[in-house]
C-alpha cells in the first residue's frame, strides 16, 4: 500500500488551503483509500485536515501489518519483545506512570440536554465539547502516522453486530484493536458504499516536534474521553490506555451502543457470557455483570472443581454482551469483542488456568514486570516471586523492594481464539440464547452469596441497586463501596433512570424473559477472611442457577426477603468444608445492615428524580416490608 504525495495532490487538486509554508504537516502522504464508502472517505479527509498527520495508513488487518507495526514499536522502545522460547509472538508495553487506567472524571457524555446524561455521567454541552476538542485535535498528529482502522464489533455480517472506524495516531492501539476486534479489509467489504459506521477519533495528543525525540508512550496531561450519543461519535484525546484508547471497547460497545440499544430496543451490557453444560450434556447460556476487576474473566473461563466433575463452562465473552430479543421470545447474545483485555495481577494456574493457557503466545502485556529470562510476571502469578525482575516502571525490582512489580491494573491483550474454553458458538452471527442474568459486586458485608429475583422487575431492582468496592481498574480511591447499577455506572451512555426503564420495558415484551440472580463472592467473616472460596467454586452457584432455570418449579430453593435463595441442601457443597454456621453467615440477610443498605439505595434513587421507574421504589418498599415482618 505504497503512498505518494502525488496521489495526495491529485486527490486535492481543488484544495484551497494555504499550506505553502508548512508543507510537511499539511501534505500527508496519502495512501489511496481502499474504502468505497463516501461518508467514511469524507470523514477521513476532514480528520486529516484537522489533525495534520505526516502520513495516513489504512489498516488492512493482516498479520504482515501487525508484525511490521510491532517491529516499529520495538525500534521506538514502546514494546519489548519477550523471550520467543517462553512467550512466542508476545511483547511487553510500559505506559507512562499517569496513564494506567480509565479516567472517569475526564469521561463525558455530550448529549444536547444535561438531563439525558443523568447524574452518573459527566456532561459537556456538545458545542462546547466540539470547540474544545477541535482546538486540541488541531495539528495533534503532526509528524505522526494517522491510522484508519475499520472494525466490526461482533461477527462480520451478524444482525447484532455494528461497524466502527477508529482513527488513531497510536500503533499500540492498532495492534491492540487487531486482537480485540474483527479488523481490516473484510470490514470495508461489509460496510460497502453506503453502510453506517461509528466514527471513533483518538489521539495520544503528542505532536512530534522537529528535532525532538519521541517518547516510548506518548500521551498528554490533558485528557478528554467524549461521547456524542445523538450522533454516535467518539472523540478521545490524551491517553493511550486501553479503556480510553481502544475505542471499540467501553466507548463504543457500551457508552454509544447503550444509546443505540435504547433506540433500537436491545441491550448493550457490561457482561461476560458463558455456556454451562451439565454432565448429561444439557447446556444453558448465562450472562453476568460485574464491575471491572471483580473476576469476570475468571468466571468466564472457570474450570469445575473436582467435586463437580462433568460440569463444563465454555466462554463466549469475558467483558461485554450485546443482546437482542428475537421473535421466538428469547434473548440472543453475542460477544462484540474478539480478544481478552484482562487484569493480569491475580491471574494464575490456580485462579484461571484457561487464561494462563490463553497467554502463552501472541499477547501484548501492559505494565507487568519483566523477568531476567525475558518473560512476564505479576503479583499472584506464582507462589514464589522471581528473585529479581524489572518492574512496570522499568526499575530493578526484588521481592524485598517493598513495592509491587506489576501495576495493579496491569493488563494482557490476547486473541479469544487462544482460550482453550472458547465456546464453539463464540463467533456465531446468530448469537446464543440467554437463560439467566447474574449481577454481582464486591461486597464485604450485607449481600448474600446468591439470591434469585422473584420476577423480572424485582431483578431489575437488584441490578439497579448493585453496589461494589472500587478497584484499580479506574483512577481514584480503591476500596470504597459505591453504587454501580448493572455494573454500568462508568459505561451507561445516558440517564441511568431511563436505562432502568429500558430494561423493565425490554423484559415486559417477552413471555418468559431470563431469570435474574444477584451474587456476591466477596463476603467477609469477622476476621476479614472470605466466607466463600470463590474462583472454580463459583461453579457451585452456577450449578444452582442451572437447576433453577431448568427446573423452576422444583424443590430446590427457599424464600427470603429478597426473593428466592438456596437452602444449604440446595447447593452442591460436596468436598467443601463449609459449616452450617458459615453457610448461614454467607447467606445472612441482616435487618440492620439492610436498613443502611436501603437508605443508601434511596439516596441514589432520589438523585434520579422523575427518571426513576416507579416499579423500583415499589420493589424496594416490598423488600423493606419483608424485613419488617420477618
Ligand atoms: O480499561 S477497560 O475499560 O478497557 C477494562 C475495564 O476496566 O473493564
Ligand atoms: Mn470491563
Amino acid at each position: 500500500m505504497a503512498s505518494s504525495s502525488h496521489e495526495h495532490k491529485a486527490a486535492h487538486s481543488d484544495c484551497n488551503c494555504t499550506c505553502g509554508s508548512d508543507a510537511q504537516s499539511h501534505e500527508p502522504e496519502l495512501a489511496a483509500t481502499p474504502s468505497k464508502n463516501s461518508a467514511l472517505n469524507a470523514w477521513v479527509e476532514k480528520i486529516t485536515d484537522l489533525c495534520k498527520p505526516a502520513r495516513i495508513q489504512w489498516c488492512d488487518g493482516s498479520q504482515a501489518e501487525y508484525d511490521r507495526l510491532c517491529a516499529e514499536m520495538v525500534a521506538a522502545g514502546t514494546l519489548t519483545p519477550l523471550n520467543p522460547a517462553l512467550r512466542p509472538g508476545s511483547f511487553l508495553a510500559r505506559s507512562t506512570e499517569n496513564d494506567v487506567a480509565r479516567v472517569e472524571e475526564r469521561t463525558f457524555i455530550c448529549s444536547a440536554r444535561k438531563e439525558d446524561a443523568g447524574p452518573t455521567n459527566n456532561w459537556l454541552a456538545p458545542d462546547q465539547a466540539r470547540e474544545t476538542l477541535s482546538k486540541l485535535f488541531d495539528g495533534c498528529m503532526a509528524g505522526r502516522t494517522m491510522y484508519v482502522i475499520p472494525f466490526s464489533m461482533g461477527p462480520l455480517g451478524s444482525d447484532i453486530s455494528h461497524i466502527g472506524v477508529e482513527i488513531t495516531d497510536s500503533p499500540y492501539v492498532v495492534v491492540s484493536m487487531r486482537t480485540m476486534t474483527r479488523m481490516g479489509n473484510a470490514v470495508l467489504d461489509v460496510l460497502g458504499e453506503k453502510g453506517e459506521f461509528v466514527p471513533c477519533l483518538h489521539s495520544v495528543g503528542a505532536p512530534l516536534v522537529e528535532g525532538q525525540k519521541d517518547t516510548a508512550w506518548p500521551c498528554n496531561d490533558t485528557k478528554y474521553i467524549c461521547h456524542f450519543p445523538e450522533t454516535s461519535e467518539i472523540w478521545s484525546f490524551g491517553s493511550g490506555y486501553g479503556g480510553n484508547a481502544l475505542l471499540g471497547k467501553k466507548c463504543f460497545a457500551l457508552r454509544i451502543a447503550s444509546n443505540m440499544a435504547r433506540r433500537e430496543k436491545w441491550l448493550a451490557e457490561h457482561m461476560l457470557i458463558v455456556g454451562l453444560e451439565s454432565p448429561a450434556g444439557k447446556k444453558i447460556y448465562v450472562a453476568a455483570a460485574f464491575p471491572s476487576a471483580c473476576g469476570k474473566t475468571n468466571l468466564a473461563m472457570a474450570v469445575a472443581p473436582a467435586a463437580l466433575s462433568g460440569w463444563k463452562v465454555t466462554t463466549i465473552g469475558d467483558d461485554i454482551a450485546w443482546i437482542k430479543p428475537k421473535a421466538d421470545g428469547k434473548f440472543y447474545a453475542i460477544n462484540p469483542e474478539a480478544g481478552l483485555f484482562g487484569v493480569a495481577p491475580g491471574t494464575s494456574e490456580k485462579t484461571n488456568p484457561n487464561a494462563m493457557a490463553a497467554l502463552t503466545r501472541d499477547c501484548i502485556f501492559t505494565n507487568v514486570a519483566l523477568t531476567e529470562d525475558g518473560d512476564v510476571w505479576w503479583e499472584g502469578m506464582t507462589d514464589t516471586p522471581p528473585a529479581r525482575a524489572t518492574d512496570w516502571k522499568g526499575q530493578p525490582w526484588t521481592p524485598e523492594s517493598g513495592r509491587v512489580a506489576a501495576h495493579p491494573n496491569a493488563r494482557f491483550t490476547a486473541p479469544a481464539t487462544n482460550c482453550p474454553s472458547l465456546d464453539a458458538a463464540w463467533d456465531d452471527p446468530a448469537g446464543v440464547p440467554i437463560s439467566a442474568f447474574l449481577f454481582g459486586g464486591r461486597r464485604p458485608t450485607t449481600v448474600p452469596l446468591v439470591t434469585q429475583a422473584a420476577s423480572w422487575d424485582d431483578g431489575v431492582y437488584m441490578a439497579a441497586t448493585l453496589g461494589s468496592e472500587t478497584t484499580p481498574a479506574a483512577a481514584g480511591a480503591v476500596g470504597v463501596v459505591r453504587r454501580d447499577p448493572f455494573a454500568m455506572k462508568p459505561f451507561c451512555g445516558y440517564n441511568i433512570g431511563d436505562y432502568f426503564a429500558h430494561w423493565i420495558e425490554t423484559g415486559s415484551k417477552v413471555a418468559a424473559p431470563p431469570a435474574i440472580f444477584a451474587v456476591n463472592w466477596f463476603r467477609l467473616d469477622a476476621q476479614k477472611k472470605f466466607l466463600w472460596p470463590g474462583y472454580s467454586d463459583n461453579l457451585r452457584v452456577l450449578k444452582w442457577v442451572f437447576e433453577r432455570v431448568t427446573n423452576p418449579t422444583g424443590d430446590n430453593h427457599g424464600k427470603v426477603a429478597l426473593g428466592l435463595a438456596p437452602r444449604k441442601q440446595d447447593i452442591d457443597l460436596t468436598g467443601l468444608a463449609l459449616s452450617d454456621e458459615r453457610f448461614a453467615e454467607l447467606m445472612k440477610l441482616d435487618s440492620s445492615e439492610w436498613q443502611t443498605e436501603i437508605n443508601s439505595q434511596s439516596e441514589f434513587f432520589d438523585s434520579l428524580g422523575s427518571h426513576l421507574p416507579t416499579q423500583l421504589r415499589a420493589t424496594q418498599q416490598a423488600v423493606l416490608k419483608a424485613f419488617e415482618t420477618k
